[in-house]
């Protein structure tokens, strides 16, 4: 029996989910949405979002070495993205789960990129990684200001 694991398992948490720009020139912004809305999270942050060069390359830092870095930070510089801080318990973890695998074709069904998308490349939505990397994130792409917070009329048919 371990309290501090189940302590964890109250924290609210914070993520950056951002539909890329493949997901909202194939109108995929709506579907995306609704499947966190329906699942319960509280959504706290959300714009249509031209991405400059440089906030892409510090987004995506860690990956700086990897030979497709270019190619990454040309996808996601093509077009507007859809940038979203989501709020709850077990958010960050949930949320990958419900994004599925990096590669769409190893993603699970019923998952965004199992269901929506057949390639690395172009696989339609971003979500952080660890509660700090959602914290980060939603930091590096909203301004003060720009994240909400309000409570729910539905909280508690969602939680005891
Ligand atoms: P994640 O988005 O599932 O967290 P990461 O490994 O963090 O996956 O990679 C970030 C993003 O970089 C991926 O979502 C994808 O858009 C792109 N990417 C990762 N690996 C490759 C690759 O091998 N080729 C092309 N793009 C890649
Ligand atoms: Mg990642």
């Amino acid at each position: 029996f371990l309290p501090h694991l189940i302590a964890s398992m109250d924290e609210v948490e914070e993520t950056y989910i951002m539909v890329k720009p493949d997901g909202v020139q194939r109108g995929l912004v709506g579907e995306i949405i609704s499947r966190f809305e329906k699942k319960g999270f509280k959504l706290t942050g959300l714009k249509l979002f031209q991405c400059p060069k440089e906030l892409a390359e510090e987004h995506y830092k860690d990956l700086q070495a990897k030979p497709f870095f270019p190619k990454l930070i040309q996808y996601i510089t093509s077009g507007p993205v859809v940038c979203m801080a989501w709020e709850g318990v077990g958010v960050v973890a949930s949320a990958r789960k419900l994004i599925g695998a990096t590669n769409p074709l190893q993603a699970e069904p019923g998952t965004i990129r199992g269901d929506l998308a057949v390639q690395t490349g172009r696989n339609v939505i971003h979500g952080s990684d660890s509660p700090e990397n959602g914290k980060r994130e939603i930091g590096l792409w909203f301004k003060e200001g720009e994240v909400c917070s309000w409570a729910p009329v539905q909280e508690p048919w969602l939680r005891e």
